[in-house]
């Protein structure tokens, strides 16, 4: 009988539980697919693990240049909602809402998704006047919202400031209490094991570094670091490096690239009971599981592909944080890191086909996409199979910016850019 050290036995009796990394196959690529998702984050492996499950397609690779989740998947600060402005948004987040309630049953893979409320703060009467707004258009579409006066923002989380001498006074919030958290990396993990045990290939280390179309303009494959790829259908879901990848193909997208940072203060005993946002003031903060008082800053002001930001809005977001909660003044920072992320003219995110035949894209999602991660997956899978939209997707499509019917998100963004 094999024998197993007592850590490696609590390793597999947690079966990949919380905190374990589970276990997937490292295959070779093939060299031909059904279908081809170029990034292995959360929303292609969503992709692939929808496709394999509920579209019977498995022949599918998830080509990923680094390693699986170390894009913006495993660089965000996990906050989970759907309280946008319009019904296009309300259908796409709260669809994906509904999916985030399920999946750790689903995936069988605690995801440690925690509806503990997310409350969006005002400091001047347009905060209050466009939450206002918020909150009505959401309980039209059934997505729940409520305002609360500053008194009841601190009776909700006890440790924020609402005194009156504050250089921006908290004058009331929106809070949506399905809103939460959910362990990034965990999502990814969860879908790679469910996308991987259903024969989806997950591929790392392997960059693609183009797309080749055959005589009538159709995808035939891509190009990597180990070699050509052969798939008719290719789905380029790259978070901030999308117009690169796209342009491999000849397309040009509608899209900006930015440095997006975050950190975390030194673990604490729980101190901060819910998620609170604030664009006015450009920050944002909840506590993780381990203790970190997880932060993030607004975008930078100029594009760049750097995985680092600016250090001044750094610190500004952390006087921030320190005037709305000043007992955090004492806590220190562990560490500090940036992700890339690609914005769109209204905001919102593109999930859709192409004018390439076979070529199919899900970007955009600026500094919001993690909360839409199952969402996205599961209408972008159905969009590859069908090679047609979701009725939830449809809006979304890169037409819009010819056409002029943008969704612009910009103020249910609610952070900073
Ligand atoms: P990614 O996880 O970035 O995956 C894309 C993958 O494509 C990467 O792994 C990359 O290596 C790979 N790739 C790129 N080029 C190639 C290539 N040529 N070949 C092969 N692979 C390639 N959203 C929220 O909803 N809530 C939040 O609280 C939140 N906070 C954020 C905080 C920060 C600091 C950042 C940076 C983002 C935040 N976001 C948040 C946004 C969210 O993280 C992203 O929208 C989401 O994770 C995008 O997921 P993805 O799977 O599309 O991208
Ligand atoms: O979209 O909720 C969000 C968010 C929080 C931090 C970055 N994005």
């Amino acid at each position: 009988m094999q024998k197993f050290s007592g850590f490696e036995l609590l390793r597999r009796a947690l079966g990949g539980h919380q905190g374990w990394q589970p276990q997937w196959r490292n295959p070779e690529p093939k060299a031909e697919y059904d279908v081809i998702i170029v990034g292995a984050g959360g929303h292609g492996l969503a992709t692939a693990y929808y496709l394999a499950k509920e579209h019977g397609i498995t022949n599918v690779a998830v080509i990923e240049r680094g390693w699986l989740g170390g894009g913006n998947t495993g660089r965000n600060t996990t906050i989970v909602r759907s309280n946008y402005l319009f019904d296009e948004s309300a259908a796409l987040y709260d669809h994906a809402m509904k999916l985030w309630e399920g999946l750790s049953q689903d995936l069988n893979y605690n995801v440690m998704y925690s509806a503990r409320g997310v409350l969006m703060l005002a400091h001047n009467i347009h905060d209050v006047q466009s939450f206002k707004r918020h909150v009505h258009a959401n309980r039209l579409n059934g997505v729940d919202n409520e305002w609360l006066t500053a008194e009841q923002c601190k009776e909700f989380c006890p440790p924020l400031n609402i005194g009156p001498g504050m250089r921006y006074p908290i004058l009331g919030g929106a809070l949506q209490r399905r809103g939460g958290t959910a362990r990034h990396d965990a999502v990814a993990w969860g879908y790679a094991r469910g996308a991987d045990s259903r024969g989806v290939d997950i591929i790392q280390n392997c960059e693609v570094t183009g797309i080749r179309r055959g005589a009538d303009g159709e995808v035939q494959g891509v190009e990597t670091s180990r070699g050509f790829i052969r798939a008719p259908k290719v789905g380029v879901v790259a978070a901030g490096h999308s117009s690169v990848v796209m342009n491999m193909a000849g397309v040009r997208m509608p899209l900006e690239s930015y440095p997006l940072q975050a950190l975390v203060s030194e673990p604490v005993k729980p101190a901060f009971p819910c998620v609170v946002m604030s664009n006015t003031i450009h920050a944002y903060i909840s506590q993780s599981d381990k203790g970190e008082m997880v932060i993030g800053a607004g975008t930078d002001a100029y594009t760049s592909y750097s995985q680092r930001g600016a250090l001044h809005v750094t610190t500004h977001t952390l006087d921030a944080i320190c005037e709305l909660v000043p007992q955090f003044r004492r806590l220190r920072m562990l560490r500090n890191w940036g992700g890339i992320v690609d914005v769109t003219p209204d905001r919102s995110p593109i999930i859709a086909k192409t004018p390439v035949k076979g070529l199919y894209v899900n970007c955009g999602w600026g500094t919001g996409g993690f909360k839409a991660t199952p969402g996205s997956g599961h209408v972008f899978a159905h969009t590859i199979a069908r090679d047609e939209p979701h009725a939830i997707n449809a809006p979304f499509s890169m037409e819009r910016f010819r056409d002029g019917f943008l969704i612009d998100e910009a103020a249910a963004a609610a952070v900073a850019h």
